[in-house]
C-alpha cells in the first residue's frame, strides 16, 4: 500500500513536471480546425492578405511572412551580417553595424513595432531593438531595408523596446540590465549594485518626414530590470507603461533572489510631463559616446556618426514623472488595450493576470493613494489602480494582444496554451493548446487602437515532435489561429527563422503598392558609380586600386583586369545597370575574405579585396540572373609587387 502510494506520487510529480515544462506532446489532430486547409490556402500566383514581420531573436535579423499562408517572403538583415545580401560585407553597409565599440557583426533582436499615426499602423517604418549592444533600428518599408541604427548609451540589454507612441512621437528603449552609467568609470564591485547600478529609459524622437531618430531624453531610474513596455493611447496618450522585475535589486542568483517579493512593479511614466521638465531646463547634459548610422538610398551607402551627448532627467528629483504600480510577480508583458483605458501586467510567476485602469490610476495620483515609496519614487496602492484580476488563466502568463472586439488573448508559457478573456468582465472565454511554450503572440494591429481580429499568430519557443527531426535543435514554430469566432481555431503551423519574439502584422494593401521595384540609375549618387559601360575603368592611386565596374545581363565590364599587384587593396565598385524589377546581380571573387555583394537594379556596391598570392582569380555573378548567368564571369590577374 505504502509502495503503491509512493509510486503514484512519483508519477503525479513527473506528470506535473512534464506539464509544467510545457513539452508534453498532446493530441495534435483534435486541435486542428477542419477547414484549416481552405482557410490558409493561397493559390500559386495569389498574394497573401497580411504581411507578418517576425523578429529573429539571436539571429539578429527580421523575417517577413505572408499570412494566412505562412510563406516566407524575405529575411531582412538588421543587426547581424548577412552573406546572402552582402549586409555588413559591402563597404556601403559596414558603417550600419558600427558602434561606440567598433564594428559589431551580431545582435539579439526581440521586438518590432510598426509606426503609427493616430494610433493606427501607417505602414511607413518598422522599428526593432538590439538587446545585447543596445541599439534601435528603423526599417524602411518601401525598400525593406534597414535605414537607420541608433546606439543607446547608459543601457545594457535593451529589452523593453522599441515600442512607440500613437503618432510615433517617440520610440522607447528601456534597459533590462541596470549598470553603472557610461560616463562613470564603471569599475565598481558588482556587490555595490544597490549604490552604483541604475536603470534608464530612453525616449527617441522620430522625424515625421524622414524618420530620423534622435535621443530626445533619457530618464534615470532606480536599478531594477525593465522588461517590456507599451505606450498609452486615447485617454492615456502621454503616458508610457514599463514592466520591471528584480525590485529586490539582486545581483546574483536572480532566479531565486529576484523573485522573493510578492510584487514587482509597472512603472507609469508621464512623458508629456518630461517634455515640460525639459523645456524648464531640468535636463542635465551628460557626455557619452554612441553611434548613429544611416543608410542613404541616393548614394546607396551608409555613414556612421559619433554622437557625444544626451539629456538626462533624474526621476527621483522630478515629481509627477514616474509612478510605481505594484504588479504580481516578476511581470513580463505590459500591454495596453485598444481603448487606452486598461493595461495588463503579466506576472510570470502569478496565478492571475492583473488588469489596471488608467482612470483609476489618475484618481489615485490625485488623491495621493500611496503605499510609501521605492527608491524615492511614489508607489501607488495596488487596489487603487487595479481594475480587476483574471483568475486562474493558466500557468506562466507572458504576453497579451487584443482582438478589437473587447477581448484579450494571453500566452501561457508554462501550460502551453493561449487564453482568451473578456476585458470588461475578466471572464475566460476560451483556451487552446499551443505546441509548445508560447512566448509572444501577434494580432494584426493587436497593440494599436484598431486591431484586425481575424487571426492570432503564436510564436512557440519549443517545437519537439512537431516537425521531422533535424538533430538536437528544431526550428521554433509559429501557429496561426482563426479568432473570428468565440473559439480560437488552429489552422496552420510553420517554422520560423531564428527565435521569434514579438511580431507585427498588417494588411498587405497598406504596404505592397509602395514597394520600390528598382533604383533609378540616373539618380545613383554613389561616388563610385559607373552609369554606363563606357565609364567603366580601373584607377590606381598608390597601392589602392578602384575598379569601377558595371553588371548587366550577362557580363561585367571590365571582365579582364590586369595590373593588380600583390600588396594592393582592391575595391570592386559594381554598378548594376538593370532597370528591371527583381534583377539583382551578385559578385564574388576566388578567396575573397570579405564575402560577396548583392546589388539591386540601379545600385552600386563595393567589395574590398586584398589578394594574398600571385595568380589568376576568377570572379563571377552569384545570383542566377539569366540563361547566360554561368557566363557572367571574368578574371583578375595578380602580379608580383
Ligand atoms: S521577450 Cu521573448 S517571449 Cu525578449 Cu519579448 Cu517575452
Ligand atoms: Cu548576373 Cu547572374
Amino acid at each position: 500500500m505504502k509502495i503503491y502510494n509512493i509510486r503514484m506520487m512519483t508519477i503525479a510529480v513527473a506528470a506535473i513536471l512534464l506539464y509544467a515544462s510545457g513539452c508534453k506532446p498532446k493530441n495534435v489532430n483534435s486541435a486542428v480546425s477542419e477547414d484549416a486547409a481552405v482557410k490558409t490556402y493561397v493559390a500559386p500566383g495569389k498574394y497573401d492578405e497580411f504581411y507578418n514581420f517576425v523578429s529573429g531573436g539571436f539571429s539578429g535579423q527580421m523575417s517577413v511572412y505572408g499570412l494566412p499562408s505562412g510563406r516566407l517572403l524575405k529575411v531582412v538583415p538588421v543587426f547581424s551580417v548577412d552573406p546572402e545580401k552582402g549586409w555588413g560585407y559591402s563597404e556601403e553597409t559596414k558603417p550600419m553595424l558600427n558602434t561606440s565599440r567598433g564594428f559589431i557583426p551580431w545582435d539579439d533582436l526581440h521586438h518590432m513595432d510598426l509606426s503609427q499615426t493616430n494610433g493606427e499602423i501607417d505602414g511607413r517604418w518598422l522599428f526593432a531593438n538590439a538587446n545585447n549592444t543596445p541599439r534601435i533600428a528603423r526599417i524602411d518599408l518601401t525598400t525593406f531595408r534597414t535605414a537607420e541604427i541608433l546606439e543607446i548609451p547608459n543601457s545594457a540589454g535593451n529589452h523593453s523596446s522599441p515600442f512607440i507612441t500613437e503618432n510615433t512621437e517617440y520610440v522607447v528603449a528601456g534597459t533590462r540590465f541596470s549598470v553603472p552609467m557610461d560616463n562613470d568609470n564603471g569599475d565598481v564591485p558588482i556587490n555595490t549594485y544597490k549604490q552604483n547600478f541604475k536603470g534608464t529609459l530612453s525616449f527617441i524622437s522620430v522625424d515625421k518626414n524622414d524618420g530620423n531618430m534622435q535621443i530626445a531624453f533619457q530618464i534615470l531610474c532606480p536599478g531594477v530590470n525593465f522588461d517590456l513596455s507599451h505606450a498609452g493611447k486615447g485617454p492615456s496618450h502621454g503616458w508610457f507603461f514599463f514592466s520591471c522585475y528584480n525590485s529586490e535589486q539582486a545581483n546574483t542568483l536572480l532566479e531565486v533572489n529576484a523573485s522573493q517579493k510578492d510584487k514587482d512593479f509597472i512603472m507609469a511614466v508621464n512623458w508629456k510631463k518630461a517634455e515640460e521638465y525639459l523645456k524648464a531646463g531640468k535636463g542635465k547634459k551628460v557626455s557619452v559616446k554612441y553611434a548613429h548610422n544611416k543608410y542613404d538610398d541616393k548614394t546607396h551607402s551608409s555613414k556612421s556618426e559619433t554622437m557625444t551627448e544626451v539629456t538626462m532627467l533624474d526621476s527621483k528629483d522630478l515629481p509627477g514623472l514616474c509612478y510605481l504600480i505594484p504588479c504580481p510577480k516578476s511581470p513580463h508583458g505590459c500591454d495596453v488595450d485598444p481603448s487606452g483605458e486598461y493595461f495588463v501586467g503579466s506576472g510570470k510567476l502569478a496565478a492571475l493576470i492583473p488588469v489596471f485602469s488608467y482612470s483609476k490610476m489618475i484618481k489615485a495620483i490625485e488623491n495621493k493613494e500611496f503605499d510609501g515609496t521605492y527608491q524615492d519614487l511614489p508607489v501607488l496602492k495596488y487596489e487603487s489602480v487595479l481594475y480587476g484580476e483574471v483568475q486562474k488563466p493558466g500557468l506562466g502568463p507572458l504576453h497579451t494582444e487584443f482582438d478589437g472586439r473587447g477581448n484579450a488573448i494571453t500566452t501561457m508559457f508554462v501550460s502551453s496554451e493561449i487564453v482568451k478573456w473578456n476585458i470588461k468582465d475578466l471572464k475566460i472565454i476560451d483556451r487552446q493548446p499551443t505546441y509548445y511554450s508560447p512566448g509572444h503572440l501577434c494580432i494584426p494591429g493587436g497593440d494599436t487602437k484598431k486591431p484586425n481580429g481575424k487571426y492570432v499568430i503564436v510564436y512557440n519557443k519549443i517545437t519537439k515532435d512537431r516537425y521531422l527531426p533535424t538533430g538536437p535543435e528544431l526550428a521554433q514554430s509559429a501557429q496561426l489561429f482563426d479568432i473570428t469566432g468565440d473559439k480560437m481555431k488552429l489552422i496552420l503551423d510553420f517554422p520560423t527563422i531564428g527565435e521569434p519574439h514579438y511580431a507585427q502584422a498588417v494588411a498587405a494593401d497598406l504596404i505592397r503598392n509602395k514597394s520600390v521595384k528598382i533604383f533609378n540609375i540616373e539618380q545613383n549618387g554613389n561616388p563610385y558609380a559607373s552609369k554606363g559601360e563606357s565609364t567603366a575603368k580601373v584607377v590606381r592611386t598608390g597601392n589602392r586600386v578602384d575598379v569601377y565596374a558595371t553588371a548587366i545581363r550577362s557580363h561585367f565590364v571590365p571582365d579582364n583586369i590586369e595590373g593588380v599587384k600583390l600588396g594592393d587593396e582592391v575595391y570592386f565598385h559594381i554598378t548594376n545597370l538593370e532597370q528591371d524589377w527583381d534583377i539583382p546581380h551578385g559578385f564574388a571573387i576566388k578567396g575573397a575574405n570579405n564575402g560577396e555583394l548583392l546589388i539591386m537594379p540601379g545600385e552600386t556596391q563595393t567589395l574590398k579585396w586584398t589578394p594574398d598570392k600571385v595568380g589568376i582569380y576568377p570572379m563571377y555573378c552569384t545570383d542566377f540572373c539569366s540563361a547566360l548567368h554561368q557566363e557572367m564571369s571574368g578574371y583578375v590577374r595578380v602580379s608580383p609587387a
